[in-house]
């Protein structure tokens, strides 16, 4: 079931640049710069009151994010993310109904080591969209 808004999530060649950019002219602080291995990706947040702005960068070459920054090199929206109770259940009802859940079936987890999967954006309007399971919801 899906509970809410996560999050935005945006792909910047530069984290610092990104940063810099959103202090300097909209007055946003980013958080800790974190890196997941397993997703590629080198991040941090905005906290909004009502939900979070994701910036990530690529960490390695081969990351996925990399493929999107050669399309567009200067960066752009990659995802949006909807919070919900169960990311397994969720998933397994979507597919039910056709939606391709993305990955190799293993379970996939965000920095905050909470499961996550992704819809392929053709089976959800045309955006890409993660799913997010809280840890305390
Ligand atoms: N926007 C729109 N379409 C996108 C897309 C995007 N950002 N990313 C991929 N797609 C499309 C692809 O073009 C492809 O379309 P077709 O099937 O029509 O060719 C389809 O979605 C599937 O993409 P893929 O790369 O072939 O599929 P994979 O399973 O290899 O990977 C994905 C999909 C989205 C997981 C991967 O590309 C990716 O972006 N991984 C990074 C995930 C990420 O953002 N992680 C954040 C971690 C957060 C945290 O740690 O907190």
């Amino acid at each position: 079931m899906i509970t809410g808004l996560s999050h935005v999530s945006i792909v910047v060649p530069s984290l610092e640049a990104a940063a810099k950019r959103l202090k300097d002219v909209y007055g946003l602080e980013i958080g800790e710069v974190r890196t997941n291995e397993q997703q590629g990706v080198r991040m941090a947040y905005v906290e909004l009151p009502n939900a979070r702005i994701e910036l990530m960068e690529p960490s390695r070459p081969d990351s996925p994010v990399s493929k999107f920054l050669d399309k567009n090199p200067a960066g752009g929206i990659h995802h949006f993310c909807l919070e919900v109770d169960d990311v397994a259940a969720t998933a397994a009802g979507i597919s039910k109904q056709g939606v391709r859940v993305l990955g190799d079936g293993r379970e996939t987890r965000n920095v905050h080591g909470e499961r996550i999967a992704f819809v392929h954006p053709k089976d959800f309007l045309g955006a890409l969209v993660e799913l997010e399971e809280k840890r305390d919801g």
